[in-house]
C-alpha cells in the first residue's frame, strides 16, 4: 500500500461547533479542505493503529464524495477496518449505535443535520469517540488548533469503494465492509419497546403518519414502522433518502411540518404524527389536536419510561440542556433522582450517561435520548412515545393534560433571529451580559422579580472539567426565565436564540396559548436585550 503525503495549508475557518463543522457544500469544495480536516482529527487521535472506523452519513449532497476520501485516509492513517453503511447512509442515532456494537474506536459522521442539503446547502463532519458520543471539547479544541497549522495529509492511491455492496472489500491494506445501516439498530430498538403492544396498538386501528423529510429516517421508519410494527404502508411519507432532501429543510417543526400540524388538528386525521431531522436524531411529536414541546416530551418520557421494557427498573437520573424547560427537573424531583443541567450540545451528555448517572437526557430542539445510545435519537423517541400510548390506552392529549395537573405546565416557546450580523449580534450578547450583576433583585411589572442573572458555566461533575459562556440566562423568582445564546450550528451571519420559560402550577391555567402565556417575558426580553431594536427585524425567523 503506497501512502501519500500531499502538501496543504491550512485554513482559518475550521472551528467545530455545536455539533462538528458545518459549512456550506461550497466551502467543503474547496481544493483540501476535507482532508485538512480530516488530517486534524487524525492528528488529535492516539491508539487507533488497526482498529475500526465507522463511517456513515444522512446522505445528502457530496455525503458519497466525502466517504471515499475518508476511506482513502483512514486506510493511509492506518486504521485496519472501517464499517460504512450502505449507500454511505447511517442514521446519526444509528452510527452512534453501530460504534458501541461493533467496539469500534470512533466514527465519522457527515451530516448537517436539520440544514438544507443540495449544491448550495450545507455540509458536516463530526467526529465520535468510542462510546458512540460526539467528541468532547478537550478532543474539538485540540483539531482546531491543529487545522491552523496543517500542512500534509495522508492518503492513499486507491479506487472507490463500491458502497452499494454489502459486503467486505479492500481500500489498500484496509479492510472495508459495507453493512446494512438498519440492521443493527432496528434489532436494538427491538430490545428496548414492546414491540407486541405496539403491533397491536396499529392493529387496532390506532392511525399513524411519520415524515421523514426525504431525508435519513426513511429506510429505518419503514423497516421498524411498517415492515416489523405492521403500520399500514403509506404510514412512512417523504422516506426515501435524497441528497437535496427533496429541495425541502429537513428541521422537523411547526414551520416546516405545519401541514403535518394542520392535519392533525382536525377530525379526519391520523391519532399521531411524527417527523425526524436530516440525520435522523431528531424528533416531533403530535398527538390528535395536540403539539408536544420538546422539552414537555422531555418530561414526560422520563416520567413514563418505566412502561417500556428497556427501562421497567426505573431510570437513572435525568439530564437536560440549559435553555431546555425545568418541566423535567419536576419530574426527577418526584422520582427522587438525579438531574443535570447542561450546557447545549449533546457532547455534554456523554460522560453523565458513561457513569451512569442518567438514562435519560433532553434538549428544547427537539433531541431527546436514552443511554441506548450517545446521541439524540428521532425514532427512539417516537416508538417510546408510541410504547407508553399502547400501555396507558390513553391519547396524547389525555397523557399530557394528566401529566401537567400533576407536574404543573412550563410553558416553553424559542424564538430565533437568523442569519444576524454577527458583528450586531455578539455586540447584543456582550451588552446584556454586562447588564447582569445589576439585575439580581429588581422588579419588573407586579410578577417579575429577577431572582439570578449570569452567564452559564458547566462543571462536569465527571471528569471536572469546565465550559463557559454558555449562554446569558435571567432567572425569576417564580421559576420564569430568559436564556438568550447565539447558535453553533449555523453556517452564514449569527443567529440569536431566545428562550422563553413561566411556570404554572399544577392547579394553574393549562389552557392558555404559549405565546400569549410568555407575552410579558417576550417584552421584557426586548427592553433588556433589544433584539428587534438592534438588528432592525419585526420579528423572529423562526417561533418553535
Ligand atoms: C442546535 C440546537 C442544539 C443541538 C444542535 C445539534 O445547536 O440548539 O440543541 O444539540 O443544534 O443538533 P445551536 O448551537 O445551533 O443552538 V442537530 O440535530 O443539528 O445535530
Ligand atoms: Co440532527
Amino acid at each position: 500500500m503506497m501512502i501519500q503525503t500531499i502538501k496543504t495549508t491550512p485554513y482559518g475557518d475550521q472551528k467545530p461547533g455545536t455539533s462538528g463543522l458545518r459549512k456550506r457544500v461550497t466551502v467543503y469544495q474547496q481544493p483540501h479542505y476535507v482532508e485538512n480536516y480530516l488530517q486534524a482529527i487524525f492528528d488529535s487521535l492516539e491508539g487507533f493503529d488497526g482498529q475500526t472506523l465507522v463511517i456513515g452519513g444522512d446522505g445528502r449532497f457530496y455525503n458519497d464524495v466525502a466517504i471515499q476520501t475518508a476511506i482513502r485516509m483512514a486506510a493511509a492513517n492506518g486504521f485496519g477496518r472501517v464499517l460504512v453503511g450502505q449507500g454511505g447512509l447511517l442514521s446519526t442515532p444509528a452510527a452512534s449505535h453501530v460504534i458501541r456494537h461493533h467496539k469500534a474506536f470512533g466514527g465519522l459522521v457527515l451530516s448537517a443535520s436539520h440544514n438544507p442539503g443540495g449544491p448550495d446547502g450545507d455540509f458536516g463532519i463530526k467526529y465520535n469517540i468510542g462510546n458512540g458520543g460526539p467528541a468532547p471539547e478537550r478532543i474539538t479544541d485540540a483539531v482546531y488548533e491543529r487545522t491552523k497549522v496543517i500542512d500534509t495529509y495522508k492518503t492513499i492511491d486507491a479506487p472507490d469503494v463500491a458502497l452499494d455492496q454489502i459486503g467486505t472489500q479492500h481500500s489498500g491494506e484496509m479492510v472495508v465492509e459495507v453493512i446494512d445501516p438498519v440492521a443493527d439498530y432496528a434489532a436494538l430498538m427491538e430490545t428496548l419497546f414492546d414491540f407486541d403492544a405496539i403491533r397491536a396498538l396499529f392493529a387496532s386501528g390506532f392511525r399513524m403518519t411519520f415524515d421523514a423529510m426525504n431525508a435519513i429516517t426513511g429506510p429505518y421508519a419503514h423497516a421498524i414502522l411498517e415492515d416489523k410494527l405492521g403500520a399500514p404502508k403509506g404510514t412512512v411519507k417523504n422516506g426515501t433518502p435524497l441528497p437535496d432532501f427533496g429541495q425541502g429543510h429537513p428541521d422537523p417543526n411547526l414551520v416546516y411540518c405545519k401541514d403535518m400540524f394542520d392535519l392533525l388538528m382536525t377530525p379526519e386525521g391520523p391519532d399521531f404524527g411524527a417527523a425526524s431531522d436530516g440525520d435522523g436524531d431528531r424528533n416531533l411529536i403530535i398527538g390528535k389536536n395536540r403539539f408536544v414541546t420538546p422539552s414537555d416530551s422531555l418530561a414526560l418520557l422520563a416520567a413514563n419510561a418505566h412502561l417500556a421494557p428497556g427501562y421497567k427498573s426505573g431510570i437513572a437520573g435525568i439530564a437536560r440542556s440549559m435553555p431546555t424547560s425545568a418541566a423535567a427537573d419536576r419530574v426527577a424531583d418526584k422520582l427522587g433522582i438525579e438531574m443535570h443541567e447542561t450546557p447545549t450540545g449533546w457532547k455534554f451528555f456523554g460522560n453523565l450517561l458513561d457513569a451512569g448517572r442518567v438514562t435519560i437526557c433532553g434538549e428544547e430542539s427537539a433531541g431527546t435520548g436514552s443511554d441506548h445510545v450517545r446521541e439524540k435519537d428521532g425514532l427512539w423517541a417516537v416508538l417510546l412515545w408510541l410504547n407508553i400510548v399502547a400501555v396507558r390506552k390513553q391519547g396524547v392529549d389525555e397523557i399530557v393534560r394528566e401529566h401537567w395537573a400533576t407536574f404543573g405546565r412550563n410553558y416553553y416557546t424559542r424564538h430565533d433571529y437568523e442569519e444576524v450580523d454577527a458583528t450586531i449580534a455578539g455586540k447584543l450578547v456582550d451588552d446584556l451580559r454586562a447588564q447582569l450583576p445589576s439585575l439580581p433583585g429588581k422588579n419588573f411589572g407586579e410578577d417579575l422579580q429577577v431572582a439570578y442573572a449570569d452567564d452559564f458555566k458547566y462543571l462536569d461533575p465527571v471528569d471536572g472539567s469546565t465550559s463557559a459562556k454558555q449562554g446569558v440566562r435571567i432567572g425569576f423568582t417564580d421559576g420564569s426565565r430568559i436564556v438568550l445564546r447565539l447558535s453553533g450550528t449555523g453556517t452564514v451571519g449569527a443567529t440569536l436564540r431566545l428562550y422563553l420559560e413561566r411556570y404554572e402550577a399544577a392547579d394553574g391555567r393549562h389552557d392558555l396559548e404559549t405565546q400569549t402565556a410568555l407575552e410579558p417575558l417576550i417584552g421584557l426580553s426586548e427592553q433588556l436585550a433589544g433584539i428587534k431594536q438592534r438588528t432592525g427585524r419585526k420579528d423572529p425567523s423562526v417561533i418553535t
